[in-house]
């Protein structure tokens, strides 16, 4: 069987807008009101995906979901004509984009009954989020039907659980067992902590990992505070290589002595404080980039553009590429449609160690299938949405039949029916 990691990204969806949605993230709440630009936005994620095939990686996919939410809406005694405008927003949201915190995965070297198990993130704290689960569980279920997984039910509320955004993996090889790691908040100045303790170990007992080989870590409240509303924005691992900033973790010491003692054979590359602030690495989404294993031997991070547009951050990258450290080459995406909403290219994605011959076919991807999805998106996601306007039918009308379009196109269109 032949186990290799497979970056599954959140098409961005035709209702992508910037409602201001997400207390702690500061992009998003800045940026609350602004034009949007769908169409764009969607380009630029097919965009990462194609970079990502170019650098010989396997690339699979998850669709947007259904907005607004319909059902969503019913469970609250409305409907999105009659809905309050912050309802409506919430019902709209094309958050599902991503794909980090749609599930939590625990490769089948890692477990032990050898199935790679997923877990949908319930994502309970934010409400334009905690509705994304039902969705996505069908989706993971119809992906990864095959017996090789374990798809699980969400936590259930009020344990907050955002996914793999606080969730890394170290090991060897992403093909052999590894160490699981587990970020979990609990304050972090005026922000909510996202991800709590409770929910990550209920869903390391429920991925039966070895608790000797399982680690929970908390994130330092001056991270959250900054604007590190998860994990993924302050550290990011693969495979040996731990990629993290300074001040990411409560106890940064107590934690690596953790990790060496379970894993002597981890580098960590640790961006100190006085070169990079933590205010830097939020605004340039420095460590929410993909960490990934190039098939020619290394590794590469995938960054977002406004990387190289602070020079303390870019100048640090300069240096780490050109020492003697694990990460050797940097490869710059434009997801900027995304960033504006707090969404870096590791944000986008979902990690998943598997064979791929036993994963659904409709989810994986190549150059020619991402061809006819950037069609169906230029002839059909809507070229720029004013806030305003969100409760406009005609917009809606588009942005449904623009979905459907989609869905038929990738041979999904029984996912409406889950
Ligand atoms: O949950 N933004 C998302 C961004 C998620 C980024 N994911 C990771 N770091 N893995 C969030 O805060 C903003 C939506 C709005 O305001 O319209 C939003 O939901």
């Amino acid at each position: 069987m032949a186990l290799m990691e497979i970056n599954f990204d959140g098409l961005i969806g035709p209702s992508h807008n910037y409602a201001g949605l997400s207390l702690g993230n500061l992009a998003a709440t800045t940026n609350r009101g602004r034009p949007s630009s769908p169409r764009a936005a969607a380009l630029e994620g097919v965009g990462k995906m194609r970079a990502n095939l170019a650098l010989g990686l396997s690339q699979g996919i998850f669709v947007p979901q259904p907005r607004p939410d319909h059902r969503w809406l019913a469970s609250l005694a409305t409907n999105y004509a009659d809905a309050p405008p912050h309802l409506k927003a919430q019902a709209l949201s094309a958050s599902s984009m991503w794909a980090a915190n749609a599930a939590t995965v625990s490769p089948a070297p890692d477990t032990l009954d050898g199935r790679c198990h997923l877990t949908p993130a319930n994502l309970v704290t934010m409400p334009h989020r905690s509705h994304e689960w039902p969705f996505t569980l069908a989706q993971l279920r119809l992906a990864f039907a095959n017996p090789a997984f374990a798809v699980h039910d969400p936590v259930p509320a009020p344990f907050g659980d955002e996914g793999a955004a606080n969730h890394m993996r170290l090991c060897p090889q992403h093909g052999r067992p590894g160490v699981e790691i587990f970020v979990y908040g609990v304050s972090g100045g005026p922000f909510p902590a996202r991800q709590h303790r409770e929910a990550s170990e209920a869903i390391a007992r429920a991925h039966r990992l070895n608790p000797d080989q399982t680690i929970f870590v908390q994130q330092s409240e001056e991270a959250i505070a900054a604007g590190a509303f998860h994990n993924d924005v302050v550290a990011v691992a693969n495979e040996n290589v731990l990629f993290t900033h300074q001040l990411a973790f409560a106890k940064p010491a107590e934690f690596q002595v953790a990790l060496y003692e379970k894993m002597p054979g981890v580098q960590v590359v640790e961006v100190p404080a006085d070169r990079v602030s933590l205010r830097e690495a939020v605004a340039s989404y420095l460590f929410n980039a993909q960490l990934v294993s190039l098939p020619e031997g290394g590794m590469a991070l995938v960054l977002p553009a406004e990387a190289r547009e602070l020079t303390n951050v870019w100048n640090w990258l300069q240096e780490m590429v050109a020492g003697n450290g694990p990460i050797r080459r940097l490869e710059v995406v434009d997801v900027r449609q995304s960033m504006t909403n707090g969404g870096g290219p590791a944000c986008l994605r979902l990690r998943v160690v598997a064979d791929p011959a036993t994963i659904d076919p409709r989810f994986l991807v190549d150059d020619e299938k991402l061809d006819a999805i950037a069609k169906v998106v230029e002839a059909h996601w809507p070229e720029a949405i004013d806030h305003d306007s969100i409760g406009d039918p005609a917009l809606i009308a588009d942005i449904e039949r623009a979905h459907r379009t989609l869905l038929e196109t990738l041979d999904l269109v029984g996912l409406l029916d889950s």
